[in-house]
């Protein structure tokens, strides 16, 4: 083993290798504290031709490699399992900003760069990267596409897997492949990008990405809606579409649980709204048309005071606050966006990253809710989520002052009713955390065999080793 190190550090240098307990702990945990594992060392590369040799010196000696990002995954992805015999294989020196086009709005970057930076460079070039989740500020690129992350504006802009042209990967036998093409069309044979696109460092490790890029919005509008129900939010979304003229980038339903989660446990957090109500929605409208100043034409936030005082007539909305500028908006996405750090000190939590049609949320909210309470009658449902895509956090947080043990003893009795409602609803039981480790046995239980069979055999085919972040998404 001494041997393996010295030629990782011939590779990466001393500034590329953590070898001692401490320096190593952050890497070997997640974000959620699930998993704790051990690893041989965090190596840390600094080029692509780096990961390279480091996979292919890791191949010859049948090491098995975890690749990570930020490590803010939520499905233990990119934790090291226990044995301790991987190396985990950091991409957070790789952190450049390689080429920005403004003409062909594309931007290069290498894997791990913060998310944060990316969409700030482009916001300083006067574009938009729309990628938009709660952990910017830590995870990176390379976690992004490999998990094909969703987050606040997929309604408008898509998942990560519409947000790239091209990526540069190293397989598992250490060989790069320049796959970083800036094509809007190119249909030549198999998609290799989709391939690795969300395939959480099973089939190879994303090393570079050419990202696409939007015009900036120069007119936003944001509100903070208190709603009767969540039919009402479904119904309040479908109509602000024609009424935005097409503009709604974000629509997130939260019921008041996470709320008050995040009110009790967040210093400086306020409610926007005086009364309690139970549910809301936090609705974005954003163009990029800006407002000509000494005109009479209206823009978003007169148009969204308007819808939404219709929509009050109709009775989809109690109350309502609309920011009246930027700083009042952020603190309206802040309550949003910490809603999975009021639930962390809250207490233990099981996750449900689901999906259903849109159409169907309502339905299938109530039945959930249900079949949450008969598992474990204290149990407290803190729902939330993206109601565009349909993808519900159906959360349950565990009966108060309960630990992780006693409550995870319930972790099937719980899971087990959700996910087989969502799948009778024809939904997904991970609409955009993916699998990870967390639910391996979940995916082998509801996906069809002949999808298995083809994930199986497309994972033994570039990875006959089983070396890359095995035991994850499959079994092989
Ligand atoms: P990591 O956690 O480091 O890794 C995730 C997976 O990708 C692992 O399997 C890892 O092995 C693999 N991986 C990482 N980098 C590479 C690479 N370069 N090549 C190959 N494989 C790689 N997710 C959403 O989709 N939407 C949300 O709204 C959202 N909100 C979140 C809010 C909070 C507060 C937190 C903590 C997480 C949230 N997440 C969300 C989950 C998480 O942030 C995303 O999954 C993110 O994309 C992970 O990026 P990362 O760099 O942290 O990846
Ligand atoms: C979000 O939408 C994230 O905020 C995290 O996907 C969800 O904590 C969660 O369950
Ligand atoms: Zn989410």
């Amino acid at each position: 083993m001494t041997d393996l190190i010295e030629r990782l550090r011939a590779i990466v240098g001393d500034k590329g290798l953590i070898l001692d307990e401490e320096g190593k702990h952050p890497y070997l945990t997640d974000w959620r504290e699930t998993y704790l594992g051990k690893a041989l060392a965090i190596v840390r590369p600094a080029t692509t031709e780096e990961v390279a040799a480091v996979v292919k010196l890791c191949a010859a000696e049948r090491v098995a490699i975890v690749p990570q990002g930020g490590n803010t995954g939520m499905m233990g992805g990119g934790t090291p399992h226990e044995d301790g015999h991987e190396i985990v294989l950091s991409l957070n020196r790789m952190n450049r900003i390689l080429d920005i086009d403004t003409i062909g709005y594309t931007m290069t970057v290498e894997a791990g760069v913060i998310l944060k930076t990316i969409q700030e460079t482009a916001a300083q070039n006067d574009r938009l990267f729309p990628l938009s989740l709660g952990a910017e500020g830590s995870c990176t690129i390379g976690g992004n596409l490999s998990t094909n992350a969703g987050g606040v504006q997929v309604l408008h802009y898509g998942n990560a897997r519409q947000l790239v042209l091209g990526i540069e990967v190293v397989t598992p036998q250490g060989e790069v492949w320049n796959g970083l093409r800036a094509l809007k069309k190119d249909n030549t044979g198999y998609d290799l990008r989709d391939l690795y696109l969300g395939a959480e460092g099973t089939l190879g490790i994303i090393t570079k990405a050419v990202l696409k890029l939007w015009p900036k919005p120069k007119d936003v509008a944001t509100a903070w809606i208190a709603v009767p129900s969540p039919e009402a939010a479904v119904e309040l979304l479908s109509g602000a579409h024609a009424a935005s003229e097409d503009n709604v980038t974000s629509c997130e339903l939260m019921a008041r649980q996470g709320i008050d989660f995040v009110l009790d446990h967040i210093p400086g957090s306020t409610d926007p709204l005086q009364e309690k109500y139970d549910w809301y929605v936090l609705l974005e409208w954003s163009s990029t048309r800006a407002r000509r100043p000494g005109t009479n034409e209206t823009g978003l936030a007169e148009k969204m005071e308007a819808y939404l005082g219709e929509a009050m007539e109709k009775g989809l909305v109690l109350d309502a606050a609309l920011a009246q500028n930027e700083s009042q908006a952020r603190a309206f996405w802040a309550i949003r966006e910490n809603h999975s750090e009021g639930q962390k000190r809250e207490g233990p939590s099981i996750k449900h990253d689901i999906s259903v049609s849109v159409s169907k949320i309502a339905g299938f909210m109530a039945e959930g809710v249900a079949a949450m309470k008969k598992a474990l009658p204290d149990c407290r449902p803190v729902v939330f989520g993206h109601v565009g895509d349909g993808n519900l956090h159906f959360n349950c947080q565990s009966p108060s002052g309960w630990n992780k043990a006693q409550f995870m003893a319930y972790h099937h009795a719980i899971s087990g009713p959700v996910y087989d409602l969502v799948v009778s609803h024809g939904g997904s039981i991970s609409a955009e955390h993916g699998i990870g480790r967390l639910k391996v046995e979940d995916l082998a239980h509801y996906r069809s065999k002949v999808e298995l069979d083809t994930m199986r055999a497309i994972k033994r085919a570039l990875d006959p080793q089983n070396l890359m972040n095995p035991g994850k998404i499959l079994q092989v």
